[in-house]
C-alpha cells in the first residue's frame, strides 16, 4: 500500500502568499496527473491560530530570526496560515477530489508542527502514523512545500515511524534559509529516505 502525501501547497506558501515559496504555484501541474498512481492521497494543511508563537510579530523579532521556546529553537515566519483566511486555504489548482484525508497542524498557539507526524517538540502525534497503519499503509512519497521544512520534517519522521520512504524532489519547492536545503536533504538520506531526484 503506497500513499502519496502532499505537503501544504496552500496559497501562503505560493508566489503572492505571506511566506511564498519560489516556483511553489508549479506544484499543482506536477503533482495532480500522479495522484491516480497512489492507493490514497493526503494533504496536510499549515494551520495557525492568530495568537500562534511562530509569528514574528508575536515575538516582536524579525521575520527568519531564531528565538529559543520551550521545545527547542523555532524560526520566526512573517504570519501565515491563518486558520480560515485564504492564504491557508490550497492552492486553487490543486486537486482537491482525490484527498482522503487532510491533516491539520501547527493548530496550537503554543507549538509549531512542521512535521505530519509530530509537533516540533518532537512527542505531540498529530494521529497520522495510527491512521496509516490502520489502512494498511507501507510506503510513503512526499511532495509539496517546503521541500526544507515540512516535507523534510514530515519524511523523515516518516522513516522513524517505520514506513519506506521516498522524496519526489522535482515535486518539492524548498525556502532555503541559511543552506536548510542542503542539510535537509542530507538529514533525510541519513535516515533512510530515498531522494528521487
Ligand atoms: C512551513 C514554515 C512555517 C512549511 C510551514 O510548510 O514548510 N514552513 N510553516
Ligand atoms: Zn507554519
Amino acid at each position: 500500500m503506497r500513499v502519496l502525501v502532499v505537503v501544504d501547497v496552500q496559497n501562503d506558501f505560493c508566489p503572492g502568499g505571506a511566506l511564498a515559496v519560489a516556483g511553489g504555484d508549479e506544484l499543482p501541474a506536477l503533482i495532480n496527473p500522479i495522484m491516480g498512481d497512489y492507493d490514497g492521497v493526503i494533504f496536510t494543511q499549515d494551520w495557525h491560530p492568530p495568537e500562534h508563537i511562530s509569528f514574528a510579530d508575536n515575538q516582536n523579532a524579525a521575520p527568519f530570526s531564531v528565538i529559543e521556546v520551550a521545545y527547542g529553537s523555532q524560526v520566526l515566519w512573517p504570519r501565515h496560515c491563518v486558520i480560515g483566511s485564504s492564504g491557508a486555504a490550497f492552492h486553487p489548482a490543486l486537486d482537491q477530489s482525490r484527498a482522503d484525508l487532510i491533516i491539520r497542524k501547527g493548530f496550537r498557539a503554543d507549538i509549531d508542527s512542521y512535521s505530519a507526524f509530530f509537533e516540533n517538540d518532537k512527542t505531540t502525534p498529530t494521529g497520522l502514523d495510527g491512521y496509516l497503519r490502520d489502512r494498511g499503509v507501507t510506503s510513503l512519497d512526499f511532495v509539496g512545500l517546503a521541500t526544507d521544512f515540512c516535507v523534510a520534517w514530515s519524511a523523515i519522521d516518516g522513516a522513524k515511524c517505520g514506513f519506506e520512504v521516498r522524496l519526489l524532489l522535482p515535486l518539492t519547492r524548498a525556502i532555503n534559509l541559511d543552506g536548510s536545503l542542503d542539510a535537509a536533504l542530507s538529514e533525510m538520506r541519513k535516515h533512510g529516505v530515498e531522494v528521487v531526484a
